[in-house]
């Protein structure tokens, strides 16, 4: 917590929770079992402990536990946070179990920071080439027929190297997934009616930022969503409440957050996000633009650095996405590439979704290499760094999904190796 987050209640809070119970028993060897709501610097009130340490530490099968609050808490044993710099913070991919970001740890990446929205005030407009210009308020749109699904959001940017000492937060903590609910975009397109001519359609969200980018109308009639909620509660202020466009499977930036204009038009904006940004060089000098789709990528979270393993049996763990559909292997290699075995995938394997697989394996104590790779329903494997560089004849950019390799030296020490 910063030094300007002041706590602004912690008795009308208790008062909330409506406790029937004999407080001075239960305050008896818990220093605080009242929730604590702070307000930080942007005036947004977060509940920060329900349970805090007690002291001393008693016999909890002797004392009268903590009452029912108004808001879950995490154990105060677990402090998974995201990774903030000024225009993004990454998921901690290494700290997470199964496959689904716990939305307070999905990745963020704000263009001009997250705007404070009133949900009633907030329209989506669809004009342009359609029959029938329509503005549709949030009210509106939860009319329509409901659709869930899960799958992740990727930035196109997610990737770092250049140390040895990276986790995989850092490495690729640009990507995150949910169970999304909303409305279909098909749908909304039936009920203004697309023209003909119509072949893109340009969504504009209703930040500082004014993010703006041009998509491809078949994705509309393919599987992109309006969605107003985040695994079973209303979509975060960082992933764009109240509305967002959800493109599954393709890059971040496209998936443009508080969304609150559609035009449908027969050709690309050439916005500054499709120019200048977002697009990647390839080989023979040339770039690549409308590059949408994630291609298919694995890591290894478990073991990975800073940790340190111990000879015997470790479980080697992690997650593999596509962009293109469903994974369908995920190789492992021990011994530094020379061999790959196939690792276990965890069901659901589902469509455009990071899914978790594991490998059994006997580190002998001698130092080695180890890594994964992805291999999607359309064949495609993930490729090597070095493999990456010569494709793109450039050492980064949008869309380097390269393998991580993690060294194991003779301590059980891990790192991550650059440029293999
Ligand atoms: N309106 C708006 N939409 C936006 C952005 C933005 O800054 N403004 N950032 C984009 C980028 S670059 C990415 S990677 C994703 C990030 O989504 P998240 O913050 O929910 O993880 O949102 C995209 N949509
Ligand atoms: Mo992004």
């Amino acid at each position: 917590m910063k030094e300007d987050n002041k706590i602004i209640n912690t008795r009308a809070a208790d008062n909330l929770s409506n406790l029937k119970m004999d407080r001075r028993s239960m305050l008896k060897g818990t220093a605080a079992l009242g929730l604590v709501l702070v307000e930080d610097s942007l005036g947004r009130v977060t509940q920060v402990a329900r349970q805090t340490l007690p002291t001393p530490i008693t016999n909890p099968t002797k004392i009268q536990g903590a009452p029912p609050g108004i808001l879950g808490t995490r154990s105060v044993f677990e402090k998974p946070v995201k990774l903030p710099s000024f225009t993004s913070a990454r998921t901690p991919l290494q700290d997470l179990y199964g496959t689904i970001t716990p939305a307070d740890l999905h990745f963020e990446r704000d263009h001009a920071g997250v705007p404070f929205i009133e949900p009633s005030k907030h329209d989506l407009l669809i004009h342009g080439m359609v029959e029938k210009p329509m503005s549709f308020t949030l009210e509106d749109i939860k009319r329509f027929p409901v659709f869930t699904r899960i799958c992740f959001i990727e930035c196109s940017g997610n990737f770092r190297t250049g140390k040895t000492t990276l986790t995989p937060q850092e490495i690729c903590g640009l990507t995150s997934q949910s169970e999304w609910t909303g409305v279909m975009l098909s749908t909304l397109f039936r009920e203004v009616g697309i023209k003909s001519k119509a072949s893109w359609f340009i969504a504009e969200g209703g930040d500082a930022a004014l993010m703006t980018r041009s998509i491809p109308l078949n994705k509309a009639f393919d599987d992109a969503m309006i969605v107003y909620a985040q695994n079973g509660e209303a979509i975060r202020p960082e992933q764009g409440y109240p509305l967002r466009l959800l493109l599954p499977g393709w890059e971040g930036n496209t998936q443009i957050k508080w969304l609150k204009r559609i035009e449908l038009t027969d050709q690309p904006y050439m916005t500054r996000e499709e120019t200048s940004k977002y697009t990647e060089p390839i080989a023979g000098g040339k770039i690549r633009q409308f590059s949408f789709v994630m291609d298919a990528r694995s890591i290894i979270t478990f073991p990975s650095y800073p940790l340190q393993i111990s000879r015997g049996w470790v479980e080697i763990r992690g997650i593999a996405w596509s962009g293109r559909g469903r994974i369908r292997r995920v190789e492992v290699s021990v011994d530094a590439g020379r061999s790959w075995q196939e690792a276990s995938l965890q069901e659901p394997i589902l469509r455009k979704a990071h899914t978790a697989f594991r490998y059994l394996w006997h580190w002998n104590g001698r130092a080695t290499l180890i890594m994964s790779r992805a291999i999607d329903e359309t064949g495609y494997r993930q490729p090597s760094y070095r493999e990456l560089v010569k494709a793109r004849e450039s050492k980064g950019g949008y869309h380097f999904n390269p393998i991580t390799v993690w060294e194991i030296n003779g301590n059980g020490e891990v790192f991550l190796v650059n440029d293999r």
